[in-house]
């Protein structure tokens, strides 16, 4: 296709979906190029057994049409992938995006120049546009490390964050995972229950916390269905924009005895999700009030795993929280099970993968299917990956050499009209996505509109602006716990990745900012 558009959209999940519904209602020609055969973003790609959200299904939801908030029934506490998968393509087609998304089209390269974005796609596409949105989502590009051997595996291998649409069959199958971040916490008791042994490859143990999910009660849903806007409301001044039904406690640990410590742990770990984080107001602000949250789940890990050992190497050490806490149901019991072994490569990794298995600690293990979960390039990852290329031909992995830097996590400067939704700079993974990525679909929309009502072309990020707020990202998080450990949020999973902590700590705070700027005009960008 050759065509001239007012608005690109890249990706079809939460973020592409909105973004085209409000530039329809900005009387915007919009197309969205999608790499998937589907809409749902990182719920079209992660099928893998197990999946769900970690955010109550009350709230992974948009918000922005009370009908569409109403109608919508969902089954669980915590939602399925499957589930949510057609709660999109609900959405999609209550509001007929489909028309306009060019479905199995990856965007490889796009080029800003004389106030258009030259976009070319995997398929051969050539269109321009005066707006360029990024809607590619935070962990949608995969992490497959380059373990010697890999090519010579005879058996399948899957990666959790590219699970085939068909459901492998484990059944009597050897099933080695390597990983135990989220993903392989949800899918370990799934697959244990269906192979014949199962064993895991753990570098470095995780913190998961019980998820209690269960049916929704009707009554608690009809409670809230009665004012979803005043419920939505309290959750948008949550810290992390969700939870206002169990918000954090503003107490710091210190000022609690020890048994009121401990009845706060025990009560949000009866009541189960990433609430737990919540116990103590300063629970990733103070090395002691972790200390003790994680010495509490690590006192749970003994009181399930049966095996000392293996209870001792599930027990991680690392601050709770710094990296993002898991919420399971049933991992560690998994370990009780004869079928399922752990196997601790945190000293040497894994040697070589052959064709028969592994080879791991100089000892061969058989295996007959291999699962990868071993994460994402986040946050930067996709973006990186195509070619973008601003004013004066510069590149967008230039810009970003020494870690990402925007404005607002919406801006670059550099890269006029081109906007990223829930980008490095903003609250994104550390808040509910959907009300991050709502926010920032309207803040563009307004933001175009703006521009169109003042017959203006272009908006661009001053550097002065931008360097300011990339400070202003580090001294929020470097004063918590968050960039004391080697997490995603960092880059540190990736071999070569810039260090820098790439989300904006403070959902609240950050809308407050966001609404200063539109109000004074666009200050800190230059619009002509
Ligand atoms: O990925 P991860 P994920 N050799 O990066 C290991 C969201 N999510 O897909 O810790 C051996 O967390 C790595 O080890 P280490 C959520 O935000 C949400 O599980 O680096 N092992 C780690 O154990 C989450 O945080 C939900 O030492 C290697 C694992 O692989 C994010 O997605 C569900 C390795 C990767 O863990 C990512 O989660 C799922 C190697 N070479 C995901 N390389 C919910 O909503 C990496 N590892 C509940």
């Amino acid at each position: 296709m050759k065509a001239r558009f007012e608005l690109v959209i890249v990706g079809a999940g939460f973020a592409g979906l909105y973004m085209l519904h409000r530039a329809r209602q900005l009387g915007l020609g919009a197309c969205v190029f999608e790499a998937g055969s589907g809409v749902g973003g990182t719920w079209y790609w992660n099928r893998y057994p197990g999946a769900r959200c970690d955010v109550e299904s009350m709230e992974y939801s948009y918000q922005f049409d009370e009908a569409l908030q109403q109608e919508w029934r969902w089954s669980e506490r915590f939602a399925t992938q499957p589930e949510i998968l057609r709660y999109a393509n609900h959405v999609a087609d209550r509001f007929d995006l489909r028309k306009d998304i060019r479905f199995e089209t990856r965007v490889i390269a796009a080029t800003y120049d004389d106030g258009r974005w030259a976009v070319r796609t995997d398929k051969g596409d050539e269109v321009s546009a005066q707006f360029l949105v990024m809607a590619t989502g935070c962990l949608s590009s995969t992490n497959r490390p380059d373990i010697k051997g890999i090519d010579t595996f005879a058996g399948p291998i899957f990666h959790t964050g590219e699970w085939p649409h068909e459901e492998p069959d484990f059944t009597g199958k050897r099933v080695g995972v390597i990983g135990t971040g989220s993903s392989a916490i949800q899918s370990i008791p799934l697959i244990a229950q269906q192979a014949r042994q199962l064993v895991v490859y753990q570098r470095t143990a995780n913190y998961t916390v019980p998820a209690r999910n269960a049916p929704l009660d009707p009554e608690f849903v009809a409670r809230i269905k009665a004012d979803y806007p005043a419920f939505r409301a309290r959750n948008s001044l949550q810290i992390n924009a969700f939870g206002s039904n169990m918000p954090r406690s503003s107490i710091p640990a210190r000022e609690l005895g020890p048994a009121e410590r401990r009845a706060a742990l025990e009560a949000r770990w009866e009541y189960g999700g990433l609430f737990f984080l919540g116990a103590f107001g300063d629970l990733l602000l103070d090395q002691a009030a972790n200390d003790e949250a994680a010495e509490f789940v690590r006192e749970k890990i003994r009181g399930v795993v049966k095996d000392r050992e293996v209870a001792r190497l599930l027990s991680p050490g690392q601050i709770i929280g710094c990296k993002r806490l898991c919420v399971d149901s049933g991992y560690y019991a998994t370990f009780n099970r004869p079928n399922v072994r752990l196997v601790d490569i945190s000293a040497s990794g894994i040697d070589e993968i052959t064709p028969q298995g592994m080879r791991v600690n100089g000892s061969s293990h058989e295996l007959d299917a291999l699962v990868f979960a071993t994460g994402f390039d986040a946050m930067t990852g996709t973006l990186l990956r195509i070619d973008i290329r601003g004013r004066g031909g510069k590149t967008l992995q230039d810009a970003w050499r020494a870690g990402p830097r925007t404005y607002l996590g919406l801006s670059v400067a550099g890269f006029p009209n081109l906007f990223l939704i829930t980008g490095p700079g903003s609250p994104s993974v550390l808040t509910n996505m959907i009300v991050s990525i709502e926010q920032h679909v309207n803040w563009i929309a307004e933001c175009i509109a703006h521009l169109r009502s003042r017959g203006r072309g272009t908006i661009e990020a001053l550097p002065s602006a931008q360097e300011a707020w990339v400070e202003h990202v580090n001294a929020v998080a470097g004063r918590t716990l968050y960039t004391q450990c080697s997490s995603w949020y960092l880059g540190a999973n990736i071999p070569g990745k810039s260090r820098v902590f790439m989300p904006l700590l403070g959902f609240p705070a950050y809308v407050e900012r966001c609404n200063e700027v539109a109000a004074k005009g666009y200050e800190g960008f230059q619009t002509s």
